[in-house]
């Protein structure tokens, strides 16, 4: 595997599970894999798991790591191609990028989508440079409008809580909140579970349909009760619209998943990527009852970075 940007870099789903799955079992048996290669993690926005995640999942491979919060530390970045530089940015993508593939083996990436220009984000035009210009493999840590280390992690998860030969059912809900969010995680979720051995429903308000790319094909139930009914997962996820781009159409008062809801389900797990604003898009009584995989969830986020990296870096060679 060269890049990791979204599920189509994969060419067999089952077997990337599988080998996360491996991986948890014996998570240091390919640690002479990563001996004097480096990681390169660069954040042009906040993080916790993805980059801890990432960054055990490297040293577990016998990587060295090196991380940079561009946002906070490096100097502003210019993307625009061909333009006079005499305002806010210093340095321009392709410079920066080309550089940094000067120091690393490979190089992760988090660049959220700004939600003012659609097609701008759409584009993944932050992504698609550092592909054009690093010179190295890329990583998505969550680009524009995919979050794929966070899919197959919930697709690991998924796995983990389904009796074998059961496909489950999941629903994918929106939830409310109070600022434009991306609509990556979401985008990435349908994308795999429409892949996946799984029936996958979505719901949300009207107004909040994803971009048709990532839902052709699947069932979109705007009565969030009747979406429930017999899940067996439930994915609890804000997004922003699409339509009416990075806008908050409404503050989703009764979307919010509690027990009540929680009834109407075949005892469903609860699924969150984390981070989630508690009484707002998820309820305390489930984060903190039995049916939270929220957790678990995270954990394998570790186990999915370490079997990209270990595909990466086997295709270094
Ligand atoms: C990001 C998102 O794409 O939903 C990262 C999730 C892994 N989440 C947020 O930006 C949440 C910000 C907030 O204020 O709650």
């Amino acid at each position: 595997m060269k890049n990791y940007t979204s599920v189509h870099d994969v060419a067999d789903i089952q077997a990337l599970v599988n080998e996360a799955l491996e991986l948890k079992k014996s998570p240091y048996a390919h640690k002479e894999l990563g001996v004097n290669k480096t990681l390169g993690l660069i954040f042009l926005n906040p993080s916790l798991r993805t980059r801890l995640s990432t960054q055990k999942a490297a040293i577990n491979l016998g990587m060295n790591v090196m991380v940079m919060n561009m946002d906070k530390e490096g100097w502003a970045l210019e993307t625009q191609d061909g333009v006079v530089m005499d305002g806010a940015t210093v340095e321009h993508i392709k410079d920066a990028a080309a550089v940094m593939g000067q120091y690393c083996d490979i190089i992760g990436l988090r660049s959220f989508p700004k939600l003012q220009n659609r097609e701008e984000d759409y584009n993944e035009e932050i992504l698609n440079k550092f592909i054009e210009y690093a010179g190295v493999p890329i990583l998505s840590l969550e680009s524009a409008t995919r979050h794929p280390l966070q899919s197959l992690a919930d697709l690991i998860t998924i796995q983990e809580h389904t009796p074998a030969g059961k496909r489950p059912k999941v629903v994918l809900t929106w939830a409310p909140h109070i600022k434009p969010i991306p609509q990556c995680v979401a985008n990435s979720f349908a994308e795999w579970m429409s892949m996946a051995d799984v029936d996958l429903v979505i719901t949300h308000p009207k107004g909040y349909e994803l971009a048709p790319e990532f839902t052709e094909g699947t069932t979109i139930e705007h009565d969030q009760d009747k979406a429930l009914e017999g899940a067996d997962f439930v994915y609890v996820k804000n997004w922003s619209s699409y339509e009416q781009y990075g806008k908050v159409l409404s503050d989703g008062k009764g979307w919010m998943m509690t027990n009540e809801k929680l009834s109407l389900t075949n005892d469903a797990k609860v699924m969150h990527c984390l981070p989630v604003r508690r009484g707002l898009e998820l309820s305390h009584e489930i984060l903190d009852g039995p049916n939270s995989l929220v957790v678990k969830e995270a954990a394998n986020r570790l186990y999915a970075a370490q079997a990209v990296l270990k595909r990466q870096l086997e295709g270094l060679k």
